[in-house]
């Protein structure tokens, strides 16, 4: 077995994380492949209110991250020393797009802290101050807005531990993907099962005729149609 990967998650509401104890993710706990700590930033407050934002400087609408909280989160959770080893994700809708090849690298570290921001962001410095340590890394789910990077750390999440070796029971889904992930560019045929009529509907005859090199080139087909009718950026050069 690979060694196993250690994920933080900070935020100001853990129990979002609690979900990662059932499903694929459960599992991979269970058999010690993945290791699970979620923690409430309001830990590193030490005023009465337990106060995590304030406004932001220059003006403007909503709230914005203290840097302080975060500091002593960062100190409590990866000390001080720098560790480019040491991935540190923070989910917001100016990141970088996520993509599966980001997923595949993140597969591959031993430790990544998710620090999940509400309001209108984290203070910039609390990101300059990580990515002279960490391997820091923005991303963004896509071209809308959440409420918090919480649920988007969860998806991430789940985007890298079905990477790890062992945690996908079949490496042939995996392998085969490629396909649809925007790896080779092209989305996902259209799939069916039994049975082969099904109220009016039909089953594609040549995926029965046993004929594997029609059926691969019909597939082939179908993923360069929907390719061009849902994702047609995907297809120019
Ligand atoms: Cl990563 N965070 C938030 N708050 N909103 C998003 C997002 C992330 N990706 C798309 N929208």
């Amino acid at each position: 077995m690979p060694g196993t990967i250690r994920l933080d998650y900070v935020s100001i509401f853990p129990e979002y994380f609690d979900v990662l104890n059932i499903s694929l993710l459960g599992k991979a706990a269970e058999h010690g492949i993945v290791e699970v700590h979620s923690h409430d930033l309001r830990t590193w407050t030490h005023d009465r209110h337990r106060t995590v934002d304030d406004t932001p400087c220059g003006g403007g609408a909503g709230m914005v991250m203290k840097p302080d909280p975060w500091g002593e989160a960062f100190d409590e959770l990866l000390g001080t020393e720098p560790d480019p080893d040491v991935h540190v994700v923070i989910p917001t809708p100016s990141g970088r797009p996520f993509r599966q090849q980001i997923a595949a690298g993140l597969s591959q570290a031993h430790r990544i802290v998710f620090c999940c921001g509400r309001y209108e962001g984290i203070d910039h410095r609390v990101i300059e101050y990580a990515s002279r340590r960490w391997s820091v890394h923005e991303l963004s789910l896509g071209d809308y807005v959440l409420n918090g990077g919480e649920v988007a750390a969860l998806a991430i999440t789940e985007a890298v531990v079905r990477l790890i070796p062992g945690v996908i029971g079949n490496p042939d889904s995996l392998t085969e993907e490629s396909y649809s992930t925007g790896q080779e560019g092209l989305l996902e045929y259209p799939v069916y099962t039994r049975p082969v009529s099904w109220r009016g509907h039909q089953v594609p005859e040549v995926l029965m005729s046993g004929h594997h090199g029609r059926i691969a080139q019909w597939r082939h087909d179908r993923s360069v149609e929907i390719t061009a009718e849902r994702r047609p950026d995907l297809l120019e050069p």
